[in-house]
């Protein structure tokens, strides 16, 4: 007979407090594209007025509660992300990426996120469903295990949490 354990939310608090602090903890890679360096600059009516150090502090803050170690990256070129995907072949347990307007026109994007066969979470601060129709394909969600849009910048650490769950599952974390 197997006796019910405890919840999940409750197994990952009692993993992330009892994990001892001398392991190395599993690193997710967390990318944004173009544009993003401006958020907390113009359009709060859309993005809100957080900047992009925020969402770092966030990831930041939310990482060391789920027993993990981040990379936070920002890029304006298309390029630039797609080679920091294929970095994360051998050295990352997970991706959060916000693809920003490469997640509308990039097949070349999607290609490396589906070659790199680790879990992505693609994070849209905006619900891209709820604006212009050119938003609402994104050639990343193709790739993507899962998908956060319109929760604003917490749907980075919803993203984490996810990522957290995850590895745990897989017996990674
Ligand atoms: O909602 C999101 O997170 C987006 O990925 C943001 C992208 C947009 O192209 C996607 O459709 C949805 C835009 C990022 C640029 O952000 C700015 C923030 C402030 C001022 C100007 C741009």
């Amino acid at each position: 007979m197997t006796l019910p354990g405890p919840e999940p939310r409750a197994r990952r608090r009692a993993f992330a407090r009892t994990r001892p602090k001398t392991l190395t903890p599993p690193l997710i890679a967390v990318l944004n594209g173009p544009n993003l360096n401006l958020l907390g600059t113009r359009q709060p009516e859309i993005y809100g007025s957080a900047t992009l150090d925020d969402v770092e502090a966030l990831c930041a803050e939310a990482a060391e509660q789920l027993g993990l170690a981040i990379d936070f990256r920002q890029t304006n070129l298309e390029g630039e992300l797609i080679t920091w995907v294929q970095e994360c072949r051998g050295r990352a347990s997970g991706i959060v990426i916000n693809p920003a307007g490469y997640s509308h026109t990039s097949i070349a994007l999607m290609d490396a996120l589906k070659a790199v066969d680790l879990p992505v979470i693609e994070v849209h601060i905006s619900n891209i469903h709820r604006r212009e129709e050119f938003r609402h394909l994104s050639y990343v969600s193709k790739a993507a295990t899962g998908v956060i849009a319109g929760l604003g910048i917490g749907g980075y650490g919803l993203a984490l949490r996810a990522l957290a769950g995850l590895l745990e599952e897989e017996g990674e974390a």
